[in-house]
């Protein structure tokens, strides 16, 4: 039986609830007497999904009667996050499919908290992905995405004693309701190998091993059910999944090697976020997404247009950083080998088909790969590099004024020392846009990484600030909010969030404010149970909830937030009699596995944590908390329930922060630094409802060139020596004295991040926090100009914007 369910009215259930029993008996085999959990999870999933399935079918079959192009977002990550609750509530059937278990004794809400959360993304780049695949759905755009099915995604995050330990998402282990294996949608992806030369002067590559990349389609929701879209993740197999003759003669493990192979491939998301991977198997993961992908393009392009020169007209593809940049090769490969253009042509449609998105600055970040490596497992791809630069170089060097230093700089080699292929030069090279994700980074790009390639190419570089969809991170994260909103001005914000504006004016309006703080407060009760069962921790919703919740980093100076925090421990001990503002500070993040001080940050939160907890004479002033396993529907729960958003990276270092939209969206005040986004955050909101403080990313750069001693500041700052030096010395790990001592001397011998420079701006910034706190009325004042002002912070916007902009498509 399959019912269309929104064609029901919302009150007509018993159908629905049949449908989902129904489902239950005959999909998972059992019934409702014996059914757990996670059976009705998937039984519901099941049944909501024949309407998307048909919406999806209907999108695909409009796009291909239509001609229409396609915009193709190629991502090593996407993290997407749970799916019940987003496809529920895109499609409009909540209320219905809430209804429906209610009467069989079911609740959705907890239904929605035991869905695993996809995790295939370390941050804002891999949930930025996510938000865009939501948008283009909800603006009618036909499009896929691109990336690998990681069979375990993000790791778990547990603290032991303080330290972070690494442990494997098993996000698959109850199944995948969500998915669709694409069995007729294979491809070989070869590696390594020779080229052959033939007689009539074309190459063939013969790679010495190949695995199948399977299809794995996901369907995407857009807003109001408009449209579906296709996230399309690679799965791997091997060609000969057992290799009998080696069964056979009794060696079991020789037979099974090419599955498990394959099964590497896509075993793992490298836990690394805005730093390279410097692994053969990320290249390997690499150029096995990018080949299947653009197999899987070019075969679709013929099929409906059968000419491969139309390609760019019908065809956007979107390079989500360098590391799909082996693309660009890739297309190459198939356009002169396999479809018989000649190099300059195939360049001509390579270069327009192709668009390249830039994520970060951070030097240490940009991907190379050496060149023996890159040769060694992709012979053909190294050839058409070499031929791709040569011509580039050529370029170059016709430009006036371009000296040696410059041409080395634009190069797709990089000579210094071991030789290597850099990514970034090569999705430079090969698209026709390139892009920043915020207006400061932009400009930075201009500026310094692409500075010669800019000069080469002075139109190419272009900004798109990066969204967030309001949809997740409004509307379903924070339905109080949302209700409160449309009484007020209307549903119209739940189409165009720029609409929200109209709620400016009841930022002055005291029974609005009133029932604003109330909501906030609801949602701080919530994360506070949340908290305590969590980690045991107690605190006051009426204190200030200041909220640093990211990647660990030491550009994102989540130690400068406890370095203060140790500071105003100090400070409410000292003056007692002081009206302190009571402050719940909470931290969540993972750090990469690898990255020693990020780890051991994250311990000196917990260190600091609880000592303070602990002491009874700050009480109920301060409190600390580091809140595990930092994911994305954490996030949910977090993000309605802040008042503060700690949004403080070394100025020019975070390329744009998404995190700070949603917290802004949600109401809460930023404390921030003029980085990223922040910038453009502050000019929409205006200078009043925002705490700037620091160094700009001019005074940064001019630091570091001119000379800057982070030891004469830290002894000029009694505030900041004091809580350095406690640190230090081991006041907060009397277990181990030592611990700290190295991380606070990097700051006395470089602080690269600019810690000490920023410390006493950043103290007095949040004093005035505190003061601003005491005026609830005005606090709220200016968290409702938040939410009103930042509704172009959407990534309808910003996908509207990549869609006339780059891939002409509206
Ligand atoms: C990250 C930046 C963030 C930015 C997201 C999305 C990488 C390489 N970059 O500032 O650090 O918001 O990308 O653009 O992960």
């Amino acid at each position: 039986m399959t019912t269309t369910i929104t064609t029901l009215h919302v009150d007509d259930t018993g159908p629905l609830a049949d449908a989902i029993v129904d489902t239950l008996v005959h999909r998972i085999g059992k019934d409702a007497a014996n059914a757990r959990r996670h059976d009705w999870l998937a039984a519901t999933i099941l049944t909501v999904r024949n309407d998307i399935i048909e919406r999806w079918m209907a999108s695909t079959r409009e796009a291909h009667a239509a001609g229409a192009k396609r915009v193709y977002y190629l991502s090593l990550e996407f993290l997407i996050g749970r799916l019940l609750r987003d496809a529920l509530s895109n499609m409009g059937v909540m209320a219905q499919v809430a209804g429906a278990l209610q009467t069989l004794g079911v609740d959705l809400a907890e239904l929605e908290e035991i869905e695993p959360d996809a995790a295939l993304g370390n941050g804002g780049l891999g949930r930025l992905a996510a938000c865009f695949m939501e948008s283009l759905a909800s603006l009618d755009l036909p499009a896929y995405g691109y990336g690998i099915r990681y069979v375990n995604g993000m790791f778990r995050q547990r603290i032991d004693d303080g330290w972070q330990v690494e442990l494997p998402e098993t996000w698959l282990s109850h199944g995948n309701p969500w998915e669709f294996e694409r069995r007729e949608s294979a491809y070989f992806v070869g590696f390594g190998g020779e080229v052959i030369g033939t007689e009539s002067g074309a190459v063939h590559w013969k790679p010495a091993e190949a695995v199948e990349a399977v299809a794995v389609d996901t369907p995407v929701v857009g807003w109001r059910g408009k449209r579906v879209n296709t996230l399309r993740l690679w799965t791997a197999q091997a060609i000969d999944p057992i290799r009998l003759d080696r069964f056979n003669a009794g060696d079991y493990t020789g037979a099974l090697a090419g599955q498990l192979a394959a099964e590497t491939l896509v075993r793992v998301l490298y836990p690394s976020d805005s730093s390279p991977a410097g692994q053969e198997l990320r290249l390997r993961q690499e150029y096995f997404f990018s080949s299947a992908s653009l197999q899987d393009i070019v075969r679709r392009h013929i099929q409906y247009f059968k000419d491969i020169r139309t390609l760019p007209d019908k065809a956007a593809i979107q390079l989500n950083d360098t590391h799909p940049a082996v693309s660009v090769a890739e297309l190459m490969r198939l356009l002169v080998d396999h479809h018989d253009l000649g190099f300059e042509e195939a360049w001509e449609i390579t270069r327009r088909t192709f668009g390249y998105t830039n994520h970060t600055l951070l030097p240490e970040a940009l991907e190379s790969w050496p060149l023996h490596l890159f040769e060694r497992l992709l012979p053909r791809h190294m050839q058409l590099i070499y031929a791709i630069n040569a011509k580039l170089l050529r370029e170059a060097r016709a430009v006036e004024g371009m000296d040696d230093r410059a041409i080395a700089a634009i190069s797709l080699i990089d000579e210094g020392g071991e030789r290597r292929v850099r990514m970034a030069n090569l999705a430079f090279a090969g698209s026709h846009s390139v892009n920043g994700v915020a207006a400061l980074h932009t400009e930075l790009m201009k500026k310094t990484v692409f500075a010669d390639l800019h000069r080469l190419y002075p139109t190419r570089i272009n900004n798109k600030t990066n969204g967030i969809t309001p949809r997740r991170w409004l509307q379903q994260c924070n339905p109080q909010l949302t209700a409160l909103i449309r009484e007020a001005i209307g549903p119209g914000f739940e189409d165009d969030a720029e609409k929200l504006i109209a709620l400016t004016e009841f930022a002055q309006d005291a029974n609005f404010r009133e029932r604003f703080l109330t909501i906030k407060r609801s949602n701080k009760v919530g994360l506070g149970n949340y908290l305590r069962e969590s980690t045991g921790l107690r605190v006051d919703p009426d204190a200030l909830f200041d909220v640093q919740i990211k990647r660990i980093h030491e550009y994102k100076r989540q130690l400068l937030n406890i370095i203060e925090t140790v500071a105003l421990y100090d400070q409410i001990r000292s003056h007692p009699e002081r009206d302190w503002t009571p402050r719940v500070k909470l931290f969540a993040g993972k750090a990469a596995s690898s990255y020693h001080n990020a780890k051991l940050v994250i311990k000196l939160a917990n260190d600091v944590a609880r000592r303070i907890n602990s002491d009874p004479s700050v009480g109920h002033l301060l409190k600390v908390g580091f809140i595990p396993n930092y994911n994305v529907s954490l996030a949910e729960k977090i993000i309605p329930a802040a008042d503060l958003s700690e949004q403080i990276s070394t100025a020019g270092m975070e390329a744009s922060g998404t995190g700070n939209m949603k917290f802004a969206l949600n109401g809460a005040l930023t404390i921030g630094t003029l980085d990223g986004a922040n910038v453009e955050i502050k000019e929409h909101v205006g200078d009043d409802h925002i705490v700037i403080f620091g160094l700009t990313a001019d005074e940064v750069a001019e630091k570091r060139r001119d000379g800057y001693n982070p030891r004469k500041v830290i002894e000029g700052s009694p505030e900041l020596r004091q809580a350095v030096s406690a640190i230090a010395s081991g006041v907060f790990s009397p277990d181990d004295p030592g611990r700290y001592a190295g991380l606070m001397g990097g700051l006395y011998d470089g602080d690269w991040f600019m810690v000490a420079a920023d410390f006493d701006a950043y103290a007095a910034a949040q004093r005035s926090v505190d003061t601003r706190w005491r005026d609830q009325a005005g606090w709220a004042t200016s968290a409702i100009h938040n939410v009103a002002k930042v509704g172009w912070f959407s990534s309808d916007r910003t996908i509207r914007q990549y869609a006339e902009e780059i891939w002409n498509v509206m």
